[in-house]
């Protein structure tokens, strides 16, 4: 029986949505009461954390609201699990949300400060990589949008992804303490600590009913502090969180070692149990394995499912219904160990048995792949596991063995079958593949855009389609227009809202109301005017950060993402040596001009990456300072890319580089971002650029190259990149000037490694094959780039377009297809609700 939404009125506190106090006096308060300052003469860091706790305060009240309300309304939710978060910085977006932008610059204005000056006063909460990072703060803010009873949940780094500085043109990285100073938006939850288990060893017993049950004894414990981060709808009241856990050493000291004496040694253990949370792993879709990082996963994963189970028992309702009010997404493998993890506290703590415990678990987990990479599938050697995990190893052992069981008896056909899914390697090391692990333990599984989709079914994951046919599904990446549209791009935000309202905010297919504008040839002047204001402002940042002055009239062209060599940042230096060639080679016939902007970081041990960092730095010093060239063109890398620079190099960008070899880039979302702030594209048919060419229209894209059929047809059939380097006169000009220094005088051996990777090693990544296509798409870009009324015209048709990459949409698909949770008020019965 479900009883009726219990509505406890009167019972409780009315919270104010905003203190009585004007902001100005919220402002001077806080200076004066939480930071213990004088507020007679404010800095700009007093008033950016006076302000900053002015608008928590706002926040906190609202999100109080919102629980009280998803407590009363029984609604299902749903746990975001990741190991990252990319949220950039919070003040502006909260003011956004609140709706207190204008207020706010007026109050500051009048106390001599500006809002776009203090915003820099904050440091970017970096807690992730990349894209799967981003994607995730992405989808906090749609789920607080589309009103979702929802939680993200995740790691509260000490250091985030590291500053990356530049010398002499070499990445160098630095400890990025992004808490140094404080952080207003924490709320750490200090007394609220979860006690989470590692070592020790198992052992079996009878409980009182006489049944034989498992235990996990002699266990070390280390304590998870829950620290919360807000997460604002748009406009209206709802509010939900992020809880980042923080690790903290069970007691203040081992008492028993300090007593014998050793000080130091129980202060070490102290330290050792906090290290768990102290760095964020730098490696993006890289190899790990490291011991500290499988703790650092089932750390934040047990205190999490903790966390839920505390909440579900609030409601006193049988274990067997917690599908339908708990719905676990997965971001990646990362959290797999959640699946073991929730099977052991339902057997060993809950004593259910094992056919029950495994039929909540399928029912609640969902699991994302990002990636098809085989760097990037995780997995773990058994012995680590059954040192660190010895429980949990013997339940994937269990899983792995009952699976196993079913695929021999369903597939007798196919006897190798068992071999390729078994969640277990067999060889000298024996690995757990945690993807198999998440495959076999959710209900859904999805891909990303809608060829990785395909992929994943066709190939990786090809033995398991066929035996969960309904499983594998896709739900194509978004981004969230609060941050990437309306917060970015002031300039060209005003101008949507004045020509078609303000719904597109929260409602991006409105954006296509823009369409008949692109005829509009005034419209057609203010939209290039938003662009150039945007080229101004990043021109002002990039003079500031590199001391490089660059030409507004110069088509901005932009690749700004993680360096890797699928994603081929080569491929664009390889054009802008072939463009420097011609230009030195005819330098007084007309080109179009170009700003050539780099920005990302790589992996501190990617050497073939940090190579190409190099690489652009020494092609750039090399074009920048040649006469001939004569400002035509310019090469620059901007260090330390992050969300704070994203959003100043996003909205300026002319031209989006998307240019991964096809069937690499899961998705991509800065293709999406770009798009959206009116870029057009040059790229592969790869990720989600094949859906966005499909949205905007194969007549405003420069799409070329091998597909992602064509490349895996040309690897079987055995490539040869030096056939293309023997046909093509640019291309071999452009990779003997790799091989004979030219861009590197002093050491003209330094480039060898990259154009052994092209020539000798097998060019994996294909360049090769995709250089002269992608030289004629940018030659076609040249061409339409000198008809500026053309180009004006495709951007605005560009961003017309892009409706359907709102987050909003991606979340309620996932909302509707996968977690089954509803938007707060319109839940119905979640006991009676369809089920995955
Ligand atoms: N992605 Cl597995 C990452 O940024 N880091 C990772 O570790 C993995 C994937 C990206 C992926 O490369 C992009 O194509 C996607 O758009 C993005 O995840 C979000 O899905």
């Amino acid at each position: 029986m479900c009883p009726s939404p219990t509505k406890k009125e009167g019972a409780r506190s009315e919270i104010a949505a905003s203190p009585a106090r004007t902001l100005k006096e919220d402002i001077l308060h806080h200076i004066c009461y939480t930071l213990g300052n004088d507020p007679e003469r404010p800095n700009k860091y007093k008033v950016y954390m006076g302000l900053a706790y002015a608008v928590r305060d706002r926040l906190i009240a609202r999100w109080i609201k919102t629980q009280r309300a998803l407590y009363d309304h029984l609604a299902k939710r749903v746990y975001f699990l990741s190991l990252e978060f990319l949220p950039g910085r919070f003040l502006k977006n909260y003011l956004i949300s609140l709706r207190m932008e204008e207020e706010t610059r007026e109050t500051l204005a009048e106390m001599g400060f500006d809002l776009d000056d203090l915003e820099e006063q904050e440091w970017d909460a970096g807690l992730g990589n990349g894209g799967l990072g981003r994607l995730a703060s992405c989808y906090m803010d749609s789920i607080a949008c589309c009103d979702l009873p929802g939680y993200g949940y995740g790691i509260h780094y000490d250091y985030g992804i590291f500053h990356q500085v530049i010398d002499n043109g070499y990445q160098r990285e630095q400890a990025d303490n992004w808490i140094r100073h404080g952080n207003p938006w924490d709320i750490k939850r200090r007394h609220y600590l979860v006690p989470v288990n590692f070592n020790g060893r198992t052992e079996t017993y009878r409980d009182a009913a006489g049944r034989m049950r498992v235990r996990w004894v002699d266990t070390d414990l280390v304590m998870a502090m829950a620290c919360d981060i807000l997460v604002p709808g748009y406009g209206d009241d709802y509010v939900t969180n992020m809880r980042l856990w923080a690790a903290q050493s069970s007691r203040e000291f081992n008492l028993e070692t300090f007593n014998q004496g050793d000080y130091i040694g129980a202060v070490e253990s102290k330290v050792i149990s906090e290290n768990i949370s102290k760095v964020l792993y730098p490696s993006d879709e890289g190899e790990f394995g490291k011991e500290l990082r499988l703790k650092q996963q089932y750390f934040f994963v047990a205190a999490t499912l903790d966390d839920i189970l505390r909440r579900y028992r609030k409601l006193q309702r049988s274990l067997a219904d917690l599908p339908n009010f708990v719905a676990i997404q997965l971001n990646d493998t990362h959290p797999a160990i959640a699946i073991p993890e929730l099977m052991r506290l339902l057997m060993d703590e809950e004593g259910l048995g094992w056919d029950e415990a495994w039929t909540i678990c399928e029912k609640t987990f969902a699991y994302t792949n990002h990636t098809i990479l085989p760097e990037a599938l995780e997995s773990w050697p058994v012995d680590l596991i059954g040192r660190l995990l010895p429980r949990h190893m013997q339940i994937i052992f269990e899983i792995n063995h009952r699976f196993l069981e079913a695929v021999r008896s369903r597939h007798p056909d196919d006897p190798d079958l068992a071999q390729r899914v078994s969640l277990i390697t067999e060889g000298e090391t024996k690995q757990v593949r945690m993807a198999h692990l998440a495959i076999v333990g959710s209900h859904t599984v999805n891909g990303v855009a809608a060829l990785h989709g395909e992929i994943i079914k066709r190939h990786l994951f090809r033995d398991f389609h066929r035996l969960y046919p309904r499983r594998l599904q896709y739900v194509t990446n978004g981004i969230t227009p609060r941050r990437w549209l309306k917060q970015v791009n002031p300039p060209l935000a005003d101008l949507i809202t004045e020509a078609i309202g303000p719904d597109w905010i929260f409602d991006l297919e409105q954006l296509r109301g823009l369409e008949p504008l692109a005829e509009d040839a005034a419209f057609r002047q203010q939209w290039a005017a938003a662009k150039r204001q945007n080229k101004e402002r990043l021109a002002r940042y990039i003079l500031r950060k590199i001391g490089l002055g660059v030409n507004l009239d110069t088509l901005f062209d932009v690749q700004v993402k993680r360096i890797h060599e699928y994603k081929r940042q080569l491929l664009n230096v390889m054009h802008v040596i072939t463009l420097y060639n011609r230009i030195t080679d005819h330098p007084d016939e007309p080109t179009t001009p170009r700003t050539v902007i780099f920005a990302g970081k790589a992996a501190p041990a990617y050497h073939q990456a940090k190579l190409i960092i190099k690489l652009i730095h020494s092609v750039a010093n090399t074009i920048n300072s040649d006469p001939l060239v004569n400002g035509r063109l310019r090469v620059l890398f901007l260090p330390n890319y992050c969300v704070s620079q994203a959003e100043k190099v996003i909205p300026a960008t002319e031209l989006s580089e998307q240019i991964s070899t096809a069937g690499m880039e899961a998705s991509g979302t800065g293709n999406m971002k770009m798009t959206l702030n009116g870029a057009l594209t040059i790229g592969t048919m790869d990720g989600a650029n094949i859906e966005i060419m499909e949205a905007v229209g194969a007549e405003n894209i420069f799409i070329f190259g091998l597909s992602s059929e064509e490349v895996v047809e040309k690897r079987r059939k055995g490539y040869d990149p030096n056939h293309y380097y023997r046909n093509d006169g640019e291309l071999k000009r452009v990779v003997d000037m790799l091989a004979t220094g030219h861009f590197s005088p002093q050491q003209p051996h330094l480039f060898a490694p990259i154009v052994q990777g092209l020539r000798e090693k097998g060019d994996f990544y294909m360049l090769m094959a995709d250089y002269r296509p992608y030289i004629t798409a940018q030659d076609a870009v040249d061409r339409l780039f000198n008809d500026s009324d053309q180009w004006v015209r495709r951007s605005i048709l560009n961003t017309a377009r892009m409706g359907r990459f709102s987050s909003d949409r991606a979340v309620m698909e996932y909302a509707r297809r996968i977690w089954h949770v509803h938007p707060l008020g319109k839940e119905g019965d979640p006991s009676a609700s369809s089920r995955p």
